[in-house]
């Protein structure tokens, strides 16, 4: 196999991005050092986390001047997502360091006034923006097609500026502001996308740098609509993974958290098998789901960590599946089977490495904010949110938080967060708040959904998956209150989860909320509809959606 070389300097999420390369028919070779650089003929710089420390890392380590020296001979060299703002003068996110000043540009934060931030999603990269018609594709980009984002600074894109200095720009746009999603220049290619995460059409374009065909003929010119621009409605599904009666790991669902079947006698009450976790997956990705979800539901339950399953399922699901992949499930510090102390962060970095892009944080989260209000909301810094976050950077912490209504008769009846529903309670509440809930809904906390999104925001949280234990598996449409209601408290995005049914509640929640993304399970796996049924539906209903490229 040809190779290419991979800078291997930060924390993050690498092997994606070697599987991707292998699948587009190249091998990788590591640069461990700055000696490295020279042998180097294709060069590629992955990045993840803040711009100030991936730079530093880079500058530190020796490896700006090499990086220079390989740009300047003219060999060719791709940037993705923190390893294309690296190209850049500089960025509001760490205003003191300096970039390596090849574009000559700033990056900015997205302003969050009326979007959420980060930007997490499915998004263009148009090179035909001004409307012109081409029949050429920059290193295989297409206007049509949609790419994986995920960033709260970007460059913004000001007509004519970086063309001037000779660049040609293929754009995005995020509410009204429109920024660089890639940019090529001679040798250089970089993308604020993730190529490895972007599906058929991300690995278009790394095969397109790998080959070094940097301009290739359209295989047809899009339509105007075709290309429209903005974040896609995010279409999510996801696997709730346990070992069965029987030690086998499958995909179960419950209703409103019970995982075992109610038809008594015949079944003895066994989990529910749904099918395997790996090529289900695999099915989803193939119908067009934007990300995949693993959620562990008996967490690490008398395994040692390194042994845990769902390493394996994400290493063999990362190799087919070039969408996210999140995990969720005994996130936490623990004591290993040995006795070993085990850090959060340790875990997530296994997972990291194995091919998850997102860890998600449910029980532990809850006990952390608790104690983040028992402080007077003082960080701490050795949360799992915190670590976390700090080392993978926001956008690999989502927390999932599995709430349950408690109802009441007025506000004044609870210290908590109440909303006026309407869906009445069962002696004609009218009131509700939202209860958090630990271990897979089996313990209520007396601590609110509002309470806790607002304290994991703060501590450094990138997203929210919001269940909800009166909705799961009702197929009776997402809760769109509990939804309004954690919208309005805070700026990161939200995934709306349980109760869908049919295509229909998901056109109606992204009507009717503004949620981020929206998540589906049961009537995915009992196989009722498709998540491509969904994504046309939305179409249909003129919502902007990623459709599955071959
Ligand atoms: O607490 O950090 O170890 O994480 C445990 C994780 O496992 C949490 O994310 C928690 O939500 C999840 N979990 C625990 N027990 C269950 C269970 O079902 N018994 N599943 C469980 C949660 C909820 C959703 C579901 C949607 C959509 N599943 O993920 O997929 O409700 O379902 P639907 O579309 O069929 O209605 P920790």
């Amino acid at each position: 196999m040809p190779t290419v070389h991979m800078l291997d300097y930060v924390a993050g999420n690498v092997r994606s991005l070697v599987n991707a390369i292998e699948k587009v028919g190249y091998s990788v070779e590591w640069v461990r050092s700055p000696a490295d650089v020279p042998a180097a003929e294709k060069l590629i710089i992955p990045g993840v986390g803040h711009f100030g420390h991936c730079m530093t890392n880079l500058e530190k380590a020796g490896y700006t001047e090499p990086i220079r020296e390989h740009i300047k001979a003219g060999k060719p060299f791709m940037g993705i997502c923190v390893g294309l703002q690296a190209l850049f003068e500089g960025s509001e996110e760490d205003p003191q360091v300096k970039g390596l000043g090849v574009i000559p540009a700033r990056l900015k934060k997205f302003d969050s006034k009326d979007k959420s931030v980060p930007h997490i999603g499915w998004n263009s990269a148009n090179t035909s923006r001004t409307g012109q018609v081409t029949d050429e594709s920059l290193y295989g980009l297409r206007p049509a097609s949609k790419y994986y984002y995920v960033h709260s600074y970007a460059a913004p894109y000001r007509e004519g500026e970086l063309e001037k200095a000779g660049w040609q720009v293929a754009t995005a746009r995020y509410g009204d502001e429109e920024f660089v999603g890639a940019v090529a220049k001679d040798n250089v290619f970089a993308t604020q996308f993730h190529p490895e995460k972007s599906g058929s059409a991300g690995l278009r374009a790394l095969k397109a740098f790998c080959d070094g065909r940097r301009v290739q003929k359209l295989p047809e010119v899009p339509s105007t609509e075709a290309t429209r621009e903005g974040l896609t409605r995010r279409v999510i599904a996801c696997l709730d993974v346990r070992t069965n009666d029987q030690g086998d790991l499958v995909v179960t669902k419950g209703d409103q958290y019970d995982v075992r079947e109610k038809d008594g006698v015949s079944s003895g009450g066994a989990v529910r098998n749904l099918g395997k976790p790996v090529e289900m997956a695999k099915k989803y990705y193939e119908q067009g789901a934007d990300e995949v979800t693993f959620l562990n539901i008996t967490s690490f339950r008398n395994c040692p960590v390194a042994d845990t399953p769902m390493l394996e399922i994400l290493r063999r699901t990362s190799e087919t599946v070039f969408v996210p992949l999140t995990i969720g499930g005994g996130i936490r510090d623990t004591v290993d089977t040995d006795g070993t102390q085990i850090s959060a962060l340790d875990i997530a970095t296994m997972y990291f490495k194995s091919g998850a892009d997102k860890v998600s944080i449910g029980s532990d989260a809850v006990t952390a904010a608790e104690e983040y209000y028992s402080r007077g909301r003082k960080l701490s810094g050795t949360t799992a949110i915190e670590t976390i976050s700090s080392a993978y950077g926001n956008q690999a912490v989502v927390i999932s938080i599995d709430p349950r209504r408690v109802y009441v008769s007025s506000p004044d009846a609870t210290p908590h967060h109440t909303i006026k529903t309407a869906t009445k309670g069962p002696n004609g509440e009218e009131y509700t708040w939202y209860q958090c809930t630990i271990k897979g809904g089996r313990e209520g906390r007396d601590f609110d959904v509002k309470q806790l999104v607002t304290a994991v925001e703060a501590m450094g949280a990138g997203e929210i998956l919001l269940n909800c234990i009166d909705k799961d598996g009702t197929n009776s449409g997402f809760d769109l209150e509990l939804i309004n209601d954690v919208k309005a408290a805070i700026k990161i995005p939200v995934i709306a989860s349980s109760g869908a049914g049919n295509p229909g509640h998901f056109e109606e929640v992204f009507a009717k909320t503004t949620t981020d993304a929206a998540l589906g399970a049961g009537m995915f796996h009992r196989g009722e509809y498709t998540v491509k049924q969904v994504k046309d539906f939305l179409q249909e209903k003129g919502q902007l959606v990623r459709q599955f490229e071959e």
